[in-house]
């Protein structure tokens, strides 16, 4: 090859590679990792990444090249020369990609085996998915059961998920790490948060209606201040199942059940908004021509009964009618109290 064509090679070679690299590097396709794991499974993607654009570079180089160099004139019919194949350059494009495809598995199985390893000493906690909410509860704080996910930093927690229901997936994009949460088995997950911050906890399997509100959010907190935050949350759980502060079991069926994860009630602290503001229900029950015990029976039974305006039926989950009774009196007493 003259060394002309070869100079030109690699010039339009490097054109390319640096046009690809701007499109991975300066395109904010993922949020900055959050967590140690993340940092492995951003390392994976890096590698892979580098390879393929050497291999894109290298394909548009030749690709450019040989359409300029070998183009055929406007009046040239003429069959190209009969070529026999070239054996080095066969050996060099099965033996190359075989080396980078077994590099790839190796460092993807090295970095996926390292996220699996559990620490000594770690944090459980055990994650209910269902239509359409999540729930956390810690085994290390009995008792404690909540809609958001609260971690401490720099320590390793295990995500041990179960499903209520149907097949939910559990995502944390800062985190990276993706697992299905699969009814009749238990799926794991550890992550190690190494940035303070709140983070969305999202739902990336499809599971119905209410699929594309199933979200939650994952909060980062430092050490100390997790601790007290538990203590404190698991404090105030257990004056609530003793009727101390009025809550009763009301509040604890009212955050194992996930109605926190969709409900503002100010009694029991929750603030989402996927369903309606609970502190409301008089009101509500009043627009509904319907008293009002009988109006959060029902809510809970039976949601399709009556939708609340601004509202789809099919979110709430229809299987609280399931409940045993002493829960179901239980909530309805906690969610009417002072409201007669
Ligand atoms: C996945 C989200 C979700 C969960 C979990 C959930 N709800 Fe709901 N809830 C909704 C939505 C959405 C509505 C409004 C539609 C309707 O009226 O059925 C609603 C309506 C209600 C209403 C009627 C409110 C009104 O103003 O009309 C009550 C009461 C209620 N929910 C209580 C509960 C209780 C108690 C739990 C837990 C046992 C619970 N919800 C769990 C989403 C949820
Ligand atoms: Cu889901």
């Amino acid at each position: 090859m003259r060394r002309g064509v070869l100079v030109r090679l690699v010039a339009v070679g490097l054109a390319a590679a640096a046009v690809a690299f701007a499109v991975a590097f300066f395109v904010p396709w993922l949020p900055t990792s959050a967590s140690k794991e993340g940092d492995r499974i951003d390392f994976v993607f890096w590698f892979v990444t580098v390879i393929c654009i050497a291999i894109f570079a290298l394909v548009v180089a030749v690709i450019l090249y040989a359409v300029v160099r070998f183009r055929a004139r406007p009046d040239d019919d003429s069959d190209g020369a009969p070529i026999h194949g070239h054996t080095g350059l066969e050996i060099a494009w099965t033996a190359v990609p075989a080396a980078l495809v077994t590099a790839i598995s190796v460092v993807s199985a090295v970095a996926l085996a390292e996220n699996d390893h559990l620490p000594k000493r770690h944090l459980r906690v055990n994650v209910t998915a269902q239509q359409f909410a999540w729930s956390f509860s810690y085994p290390k704080y009995k008792g404690l059961t909540v809609s958001q996910l609260r971690l401490p930093l720099n320590e390793a927690v295990e995500l041990k998920m179960q499903s209520k229901d149907v097949i939910h997936s559990f995502w944390v994009p800062q985190f990276r790490q993706k697992q299905d949460v699969v009814p009749g088995i238990t799926t794991r997950l550890v992550i190690t948060p190494k940035r303070l911050g709140t983070f969305p906890v999202v739902c990336t399997e499809l599971c119905g209606e209410g699929h594309a509100l199933m979200r939650s959010e994952a909060i980062v907190m430092r050490p100390k201040a997790f601790a007290a935050w538990a203590k404190g949350q698991q404090q105030a759980a257990a004056k609530a199942s003793q009727g101390v502060t009025g809550g009763g079991p009301g509040l604890a069926a009212f955050n194992t059940n996930g109605c926190s994860g969709c409900h503002t009630f100010k009694p029991a602290g929750s603030k989402a908004t996927t369903g309606p503001d609970l502190d409301n229900l008089k009101v509500d029950a009043a627009r509904a021509g319907k008293p009002l015990a009988a109006f959060v029976r029902e809510s809970i039974a039976d949601p399709n009964a009556y939708i609340e305006k601004g509202y789809q039926p099919g979110i709430m989950p229809t299987t609280f009618k399931s409940l045993p009774a002493q829960q179901l009196d239980a909530l309805v007493q906690f969610l009417t109290a002072g409201k007669k």
